[in-house]
């Protein structure tokens, strides 16, 4: 598909092909194109870019990934489509890992997305996101970045079935971990756990956006972008005293002022 550079739209449609890709070569699950265009609808409402409580939230998100002990970055089959690179990338900085945990589970498509993420491993190494970056520093930085989740040998407890898996060394121990996309249940669970979970989700009103620690309501490509960004400055020490209801009150407000029916 051919897009001109000056499409008003053109990432998002980008993005949509990209889905369409991968659900093709078997590496989604089959509910993930509707899950994108829940998240698009919810976009087009925000007006497809990153509003200032985002940015607060991303700020807040890196932040504890900085001061994380343990950070993983967890990715799913429409995560690691639309923003593993970054992902890859943000972990190097921020030294995380990351882990390939998927809500519908197949072994066919662990595998796919496990290479599809050590392929952009490789990639990323060799395509630092800044000048500055020495080559050979950045190399190192990616990589000592922990892919897991080929052999997931815990249990997410109160929950069941395969949904529950993942690493002992990954999420099982994370202090703080960025799930982007996740399943409110699941959300649930891993705060219940003890742990500070970050999400990206468009739908500041999804179960798993009120129930996060921090909930970044961007565009999950855009707002990885972002973090990377940021964190090439190193960590930030901003020390804020965050309240995520409010910073989904925001991103409604933001909603109501992007379509103009709220007065600025
Ligand atoms: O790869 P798997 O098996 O783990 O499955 C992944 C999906 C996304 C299919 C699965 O987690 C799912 O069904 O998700 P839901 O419950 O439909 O939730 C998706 C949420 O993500 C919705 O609230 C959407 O608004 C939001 N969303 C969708 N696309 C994006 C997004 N948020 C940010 N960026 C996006 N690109």
């Amino acid at each position: 598909m051919t897009i001109p550079d000056d499409h008003p739209r053109r990432e998002s449609l980008l993005s949509r092909q990209k889905i369409v890709d991968a659900q093709a070569a078997g590496l989604l699950a089959d509910s993930a194109l509707i899950a994108h265009g829940r998240g698009e609808a919810f976009d087009y409402l925000i007006g497809e870019r990153t509003t200032d409580s985002a940015k607060r939230a991303e700020m807040e998100a890196l932040d504890r990934l900085f001061r994380a002990k343990s950070p993983v970055i967890s990715m799913n089959g429409n995560t690691t489509v639309l923003a593993g690179r970054e992902a890859i990338c943000l972990a190097a900085l921020t030294n995380s890992s990351v882990e390939i945990n998927i809500f519908y589970r197949t072994e066919d498509r662990m595998r796919l997305l496990l290479s599809e993420i050590h392929n952009m491993k490789d990639y990323v190494m060799e395509n630092p996101p800044s000048d500055e970056i020495e080559s050979e520093r950045w190399r190192d930085m990616v990589k000592s970045v922990k892919i897991h989740g080929e052999n997931p040998d815990a249990k997410i407890p109160h929950l069941k079935g395969p949904r529950a898996l993942c690493s002992s060394q990954g999420i099982f121990r994370a202090d703080v971990i960025l799930v982007p996309l996740e399943d409110g249940d699941r959300c649930e669970a891993l705060v219940s756990m003890g742990k500070e979970v970050i999400v990206i989700d468009l739908n500041p009103l999804s179960r798993t956006s009120t129930t996060a620690s921090v909930t970044i309501v961007d565009e999950v490509k855009r707002a990885m972008e972002r973090m990377v960004i940021m964190a090439l400055e190193g960590p930030l020490n901003s020390n804020s005293d965050w309240d995520n209801r409010a910073a989904l009150v925001d991103a409604l407000n933001e909603i109501g002022r992007s379509t103009k029916l709220l007065s600025s």
